[in-house]
């Protein structure tokens, strides 16, 4: 079985503004949609991000991949590397991680072939990573302070304004509603970090059982940070399940690491394999956020578990705004990953259009069942595809840029990371 050809579609999905710590998201969030074909007739399907140095690196591999052997991931590897040599990163200069195009490729790419080759086996794709230790995946919903939408060109507000403690707890419970979620994660570092602590014992008071994290993306100095655990009740009986990326940078976090027994997780300090072993050294995380986007696909996510347990570090899943692609290759690693105990990040509420057949799956309790037809177990749907193609014609947005979209909301807007 060989690979005869690749298509790459970049789509642009109606997005809300959610705020966050270097800014605010634009009207549309970008990913692009990849289609591998082979001389036997199967297509894999994978989603990736679909910024503009994402699309270009997709694009420039595409054809490079003709004639390649879906069960061979090493070519697959070596084609990526080969065919973009300079490397680079993906993100715009404002975020406060950078991925390396290399790896967010080759995984988008990887997605499409462990497709391609369930389907053929007729497997599931978690068959193909080792097999599923659970079936049903719980996530945890994603709380935004957010700005009402003052532009609806492209699509609706999800919720109107939400920038205060109360505000919140009301997001909370109508995600609580229509999902049934059993965690929250809040995106902090948005308001003054006592807010943000009133927002947490809120949540705390009006979900007595619910897990809760908080994820302030580095906007706090290790001092702030060990306020806000002692203000959330410390380690011990306190709020917290663990907290993300409090500081900027890996130095930050081993300062507030050998000054307090909360787990730190996070998603921007540890991003490669290499940044694990720096990690463990200093001691300056316990918990890493996996997700094959950029872990180098389903089987890098599988090996971070693995290394993850050897090193003792806990492992959660990180989301960024996706669509049903994603949402069902997350569920496969989430599957086959055993040391992956927290309940998932997803920011999928927060959007209401879908590319797969079938519509937008439902959350039962706040867990998905993980598709079980073969491969990804979802098809497209060409139609809606052609339509958020279209909306990216149309959009004009080819990247990501939080903190010049903040600017529309807050025109004196200053970037500052860390903030307090
Ligand atoms: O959607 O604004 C956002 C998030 O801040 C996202 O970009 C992060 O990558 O959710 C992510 C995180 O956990 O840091
Ligand atoms: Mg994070």
């Amino acid at each position: 079985m060989r690979i005869t050809n690749v298509k790459i579609t970049p789509i642009a999905i109606p997005d809300v503004p959610l705020a966050n710590t270097k800014g605010v998201h634009p009207s549309v969030f970008l990913r692009a949609i990849i289609e591998v074909e082979t001389d036997t007739g199967l297509t894999g399907l994978g989603e990736a991000y679909g910024a503009a140095r994402t699309l270009k690196g997709l694009q420039t591999v595409a054809p490079t991949l003709e004639g390649l052997d879906p069960y061979n991931l090493r070519d697959l590897r070596q084609r990526v590397e080969t065919a973009l040599p300079e490397g680079g990163g993906v993100n715009a200069p404002t975020a406060l991680a950078d991925h390396k195009v290399v790896d967010v490729v080759y995984s988008a790419f990887e997605i499409a072939l462990l497709d391609i080759r369930g389907k053929e086996i007729d497997r599931p794709l978690y068959d193909l990573l080792g097999g599923a230790v659970r079936k049903t995946i719980p996530f945890g919903g994603y709380l935004f302070y957010k700005f009402a939408k003052q532009d609806l060109t492209f699509g609706p507000d999800i919720m109107g304004e939400v920038m205060t403690p109360d505000a919140l707890i009301e997001q909370a419970k109508e995600f609580s509603a229509k999902y049934g979620f059993k965690s929250w994660k809040l995106k902090g570092g948005v308001l003054h970090p006592d807010l943000e602590v009133e927002t947490m014992l809120k949540l705390r008071e009006t979900f007595p059982t619910h897990g809760l994290r908080i994820d302030p993306m580095g906007a706090w100095s290790p001092k702030t940070a060990l306020k806000v655990i002692k203000d959330l009740g410390g380690v011990e009986g306190g709020v917290l399940e663990y907290l993300e990326d409090p500081c900027r940078g890996m130095d930050a976090m081993a300062e507030l690491s050998a000054q307090t027994d909360m787990p730190l997780a996070t998603n921007l300090v540890v991003v490669e394999f290499d940044e694990i072993i720096e990690a463990v050294k200093k001691d300056a995380v316990q918990i890493v956020l996996s997700d094959h986007h950029y872990w180098r696909g389903a089987t890098g996510a599988i090996h971070l578990g693995e290394m993850c347990r050897a090193a003792n570090l806990g492992v959660s899943m990180h989301s960024n705004s996706h669509l049903g692609i994603s949402l069902a290759a997350m569920c496969h690693v989430a599957a086959a990953t055993p040391n992956l105990t927290y309940d998932c990040d997803t920011h999928y509420p927060w959007s209401a259009k879908e590319i797969i057949k079938g519509g937008r799956p439902t959350f039962q309790n706040g867990t998905l069942q993980v598709p079980e037809g073969p491969g990804l177990g979802v098809e497209l749907d060409h139609e809606a595809v052609a339509q958020l193609h279209d909306l990216y014609n149309t959009a004009m947005v080819q990247d990501r840029d939080d903190t010049d979209e903040m600017l529309k909301y807050i025109p004196d807007y200053v970037r500052k990371v860390p903030r307090w």
